[in-house]
């Protein structure tokens, strides 16, 4: 694993800080790269029921490295591994995007501070948020005469719906947690001092809960918006068959019904 990307895996909860704090931890291609690895690792790990994403120091992400972008535009092939922005976005990207939304457990994006750029897509992408008082997002892409990537153009509008996405993008405005919390784009705001420990219960809270039953919803949620009602309705019914036979289920029903606190074993 490379020295960018802290794991951790404690209680099952794996923890992926990025970190590389003197650069708001941007992104380089080593850092994506040990990204996606923790990611399909963690995915593997049957201990791993949650998986929380943070940043070390005082922000989330920065986004793309741009001293990295400068140098390959003057010429320094080996600063990008030589690859158009296509093949970069494509090659350490998105499939960082595409594992994080197929993982079937819960990814917290744990938001300790500023999230720009593809460090906001990144957080976007997650399946829940949680972000610090002294967080904040900002799609600054235009700032740099450059397109929402990373899944923001697709996060975004389904989020916000089309006009607030659009000013967000075409504004680089910069939203306080605050902001963040009223529009519905994190589910919680900690104030600073408690941020970490309420992450941490808050991971465990949901590394305790039915993880084959969380993974099916994230499934059916995915795939929802291309669906018409009745076919989510199928296949909805699909998954069910699925969940009604997992020892989770089994577990949840017999608790209720010996009138005790159900455990769950993720399976
Ligand atoms: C940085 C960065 C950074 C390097 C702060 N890079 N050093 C994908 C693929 C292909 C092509 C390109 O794009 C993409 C996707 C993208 O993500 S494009 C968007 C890239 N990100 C940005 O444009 C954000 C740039 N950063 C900022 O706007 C500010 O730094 C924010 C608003 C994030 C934070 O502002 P401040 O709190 O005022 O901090 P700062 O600007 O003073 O930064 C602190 C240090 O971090 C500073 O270094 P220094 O040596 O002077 O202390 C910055 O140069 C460095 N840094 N972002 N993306």
């Amino acid at each position: 694993m490379s020295d960018s990307l802290g794991v951790e895996t404690a209680g099952g909860v794996a923890t992926l800080t990025l970190n590389r704090p003197d650069k708001l931890n941007a992104f380089d291609e080593a850092l994506l790269g040990a990204l996606a690895a923790a990611l399909k690792q963690a995915a593997r790990d049957a201990a791993v029921r949650c998986i929380v994403i943070t940043g070390a120091g005082r922000a989330f992400s920065a986004g793309q490295d741009l001293g990295a972008v400068r140098a390959r535009a003057e010429g320094d092939a080996a600063a990008t591994g030589g690859m158009s922005f296509r093949a970069h976005l494509e090659q350490g990207y998105n499939p960082v995007i595409r594992a994080i939304r197929s993982v079937e457990k819960p990814v917290v994006a744990a938001v300790n501070g500023v999230a720009a750029g593809a460090g906001a897509s990144l957080a976007l992408a997650c399946d829940l948020r949680l972000a610090s008082e002294r967080a904040s997002f900002i799609q600054s892409f235009v700032n740099v005469g450059l397109v929402p990537d990373s899944g923001s153009t697709w996060f975004l509008p389904q989020m916000l719906g089309f006009a607030r996405a659009f000013e967000l993008a075409v504004t680089a405005e910069r939203l306080s947690a605050a902001d963040a919390l009223s529009l519905g784009l994190v589910n919680r705001v900690y104030p600073e001092d408690r941020f970490q420990a309420e992450v941490a219960a808050y991971a465990a809270d949901l590394a305790a809960r039915p993880t084959r039953a969380i993974g099916l919803t994230k499934r059916a949620m995915n795939r929802a918006p291309g669906l018409s009602l009745d076919q989510a309705l199928a296949y909805e019914a699909q998954l069910q068959e699925i969940a009604g036979r997992s020892a989770d289920h089994g577990e949840g029903l017999a608790a209720f019904l010996e009138k005790r606190t159900p455990r769950f074993s993720g399976r």
